[in-house]
């Protein structure tokens, strides 16, 4: 076999995959059909949301532990900074899901935390104005990830332990070999075969994979980055990363970063839907009307001239849990990323995990059996 693993996709997942893979030993090509980094998936736009008490199920958290130790070892292995730490909120209503299952992650995790009222986070923290009956988890350790340099990292430690990476090359299609060993991947530029394949392709998933079409479904979201009034009150050190669900849905932001402006998003921002090439992808006045309306509201100090505005994807499971699995007839074909929106900061580790899953007899120490393919929820349609 020419190569141990082929990963198609080198995108947050794929790249860490590489990574894992090539350090032990394996023969790696990684297929990527844009640039590397590009900004046509879901890793683009600077940063993404670390945080610990994991209000979507607490059965991340012991993936979210070795995922730090694993972004300060591929820190360490590059020399590059690629976490930093500002402190996560988790707010909401009080007897909401987002702020009761964050509480509940951190208690049940015995995760350091405190709990706060609106006001106390608009006094401690003034770029913020939540309502005064809201309440947060507060979380130290959490942070933003550099998600682009990330990738870039990965890639470089990748090739440094032999990885052959190609970008703006195509996969056109895979086949399993016919007598169940092996796969042959046919792109753009030509034909390979590989003992292993992991198909790591985000929002194009379920092209390459039509059985993943229904439970795994692209969808367009708009960033904002404005220019704050008071861009002191935005800082690192001062704004910590939210989660926070209001009257209006719920949104997610940053402090200033890299790039001038205050970084936020809202979840399914306007419900489109549609395959990963037929996506809309420039930002409209639409779009900018109902981030800005936000961000005056809760972040008025924030509200400034747009300094930004970028349009990525989400890839929806109808349980928004993740996908991390075999493949039921190819078991040489690991089938991941459709993450639902929230999965760059699990990069690292889901690399470790898919390294695991595509060598020797793909078992992994992790506990990743509520990410089977088999779970009863991923059945359910997309309403
Ligand atoms: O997981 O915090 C998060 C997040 C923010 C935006 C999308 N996901």
């Amino acid at each position: 076999m020419a190569y141990d693993v082929i990963v198609v996709g080198i995108g947050g997942m794929g790249s860490a995959a590489a990574w894992h893979l090539a350090r032990r030993g394996a023969k790696v090509l990684g297929l990527e059909r844009f640039d590397i980094p590009h900004s046509m998936g879901s890793s683009h736009g600077i940063s993404r949301i670390i945080r610990m008490p994991y209000y979507e199920d607490p059965a991340y958290v012991p993936l979210l532990r070795r995922a730090y130790e694993l972004w300060a070892e591929i820190e360490a292995t590059t020399g590059e900074e690629l976490l930093v730490i500002t402190g996560s909120l988790d707010a909401s209503p009080e007897d909401d899901a987002l702020f009761q299952g964050a509480l509940n992650s951190a208690r049940l995790h015995d995760l350091p935390h405190e709990v706060l009222t609106g006001d106390q986070v608009n006094a401690r923290y003034p770029g913020y104005r939540l309502p005064s009956s809201h309440r947060a988890v507060f979380q130290a350790r959490g942070g933003l990830i550099a998600s682009e340099r990330a990738i870039v990292a990965h890639v470089r430690a990748a090739q440094a332990h032999g990885a052959e990476i190609h970008a703006r090359e195509a996969v056109l299609g895979w086949e399993a070999n016919p007598n169940g060993d092996g796969v042959v991947v046919t792109t753009d530029r030509g034909r390979y075969e590989a003992a292993r394949l992991v198909l790591t392709a985000g929002a194009w998933i379920g092209d390459l994979e039509p059985s993943l079409r229904a439970v795994a479904v692209p969808e367009r979201q708009v960033l904002a980055w404005l220019q704050p009034a008071k861009p002191e009150l935005f800082a690192l050190d001062r704004f910590p990363v939210f989660n926070l669900q209001v009257d209006e849905g719920r949104y997610y932001g940053f402090p200033i970063y890299e790039v001038p402006g205050f970084k936020f998003g809202r979840y399914h921002h306007r419900g489109e839907t549609s395959r990963a090439d037929e996506v809309r992808r420039e930002p409209d006045a639409e779009d900018e009307r109902i981030l800005r309306q936000f961000s005056q509201r809760y972040f008025p100090e924030g509200s400034g001239p747009t300094m930004a505005l970028r349009s990525c994807l989400f890839t929806n499971t109808p349980d928004e849990h993740f996908i991390l699995d075999r493949h039921p007839a190819h078991e040489q074909v690991v089938l991941v990323s459709p993450c639902s929106g929230h999965g760059y900061k699990f990069c690292s580790v889901i690399g470790e995990i898919i390294a695991d899953l595509a060598s020797g007899d793909g078992t992994t120490r992790h506990d990743i059996g509520f990410l089977r393919l088999s779970r009863a929820s991923l059945a359910a349609p997309h309403a």
